[in-house]
């Protein structure tokens, strides 16, 4: 059985899948361990550290999803503009787009092209998993990526180059996204393709636009993704927007990624019981103690109740500093918490 599987197909488990997002990374002692003696982009782009990876946080957990270890950054680079990450600062991607000349700059050939270290991974991946447990794979979605592409790093003050950009080029802005877009929806096939039971595609800056932004620079975008892969298991996730989204236009998405700013309870009244939903617990909690991350983990398996269609997950990626008993903690509540399942 495949709970997470299941679940995406709104069928009824007797308990809810897990998986964490960020599950593999630093607050890992086994992935520090790794990280010492190789680069980022060494351990993403050597398929048998990719898998070896994936797998840690697997053995550790027992979780019910392996996501592959690899990055939203991946598409930049295959599209001609490299980065790097740099302890302390984060992603400096080697040179911004702006401008339609740097945009035409970009290469024009499909991405896939230069990515298949992570379909050789996915493959790996596939065999090396027990069937119980799901294989997802992920891409950013397109406004996320236009965030790091045209300020060229994270930013500290909300993303002011792309934001400049969408007002003062929108021309060069919509080509930028549906280039990204293309990219985007070619890298999630071309998973999907090589083994992923699922894909995510995660707009964490979603939320960093007022609402008529986010209609209008990320909402089409997510939607051209959701119908170019219609009848795929794809969950999206905009972080810090989900509350703007509509019964009708959450209609179009199969499993949607929620933050913790409102209870399932909430979402599930307001969109229905055809999407399946994900999350949704403050990864904040992480930092307290065993006994209350026993507690708010089952308040948020409570706030859904025990009908199909809830992968129990974070609101947001966990951080570094988080004890792995704390993890711990979680897990098993999530494991040993019974859902009734009518005969
Ligand atoms: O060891 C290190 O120094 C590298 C830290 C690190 C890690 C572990 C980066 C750099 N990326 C990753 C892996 C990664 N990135 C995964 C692995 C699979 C998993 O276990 O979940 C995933 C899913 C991502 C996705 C990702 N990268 C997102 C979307 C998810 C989110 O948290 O919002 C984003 C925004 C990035 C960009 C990025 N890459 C790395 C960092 C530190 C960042 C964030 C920088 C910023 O805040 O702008």
């Amino acid at each position: 059985m495949n709970l997470f599987l299941d679940t995406c197909d709104l069928k009824p488990t007797p308990r809810r899948p897990v998986w964490i997002m960020r599950q593999a990374g630093r607050y890992l002692p086994e992935y520090r361990a790794i990280r010492a003696k190789h680069t980022f982009k060494e351990l993403v782009e050597t398929p048998d550290l990719c898998v070896e990876l994936t797998l840690q946080p697997i053995r550790r957990y027992g979780l019910d999803a392996a996501i592959i270890f690899s990055d939203i950054l991946v598409i930049l680079e295959a599209l001609g503009v490299p980065y790097q990450i740099v302890d302390g600062q984060g992603p400096v991607l080697d040179r911004p787009v702006r401008t339609s000349e740097a945009l035409d700059r970009l290469a024009t050939t499909p991405v896939t092209g230069s990515l298949g270290y992570v379909y050789t991974a996915l493959e790996l991946l596939r065999r090396e998993l027990s069937p119980d447990v799901a294989l997802i794979g992920f891409a950013g979605a397109p406004w996320t990526l236009a965030c790091y592409l045209a300020e060229g790093g994270s930013s500290k003050t909300g993303f002011p180059a792309i934001k400049n950009m969408m007002e003062q080029e929108p021309d060069t802005f919509h080509a930028m996204m549906e280039r990204l877009t293309e990219a985007v929806i070619d890298h999630l096939r071309a998973q999907l393709d090589a083994g992923a039971d699922a894909v995510q595609v995660f707009d964490s800056w979603a939320g960093i636009v007022p609402e008529h932004q986010f209609r209008h620079a990320c909402l089409p975008y997510l939607t051209r993704i959701a119908d170019a892969l219609k009848g795929e298991r794809v969950i999206f996730f905009p972080r810090g927007a989900a509350h703007w989204l509509t019964a009708a236009e959450v209609g179009r998405f199969p499993i949607l990624g929620v933050d913790g700013s409102h209870t399932l309870a909430h979402y599930r009244d307001r969109w229905g019981d055809e999407v399946v939903l994900q999350g949704n617990l403050d990864p904040a909690i992480l930092t307290t103690d065993p006994d209350t991350i026993a507690r708010e983990t089952r308040a948020v398996l409570e706030s859904h109740g025990p009908g199909p269609g809830h992968i129990f997950n974070l609101g947001h990626g966990i951080t570094p500093e988080i004890p792995v008993e704390h993890v711990q903690a979680l897990v098993e509540t999530v494991h040993t918490y019974q859902l009734e399942v009518p005969a």
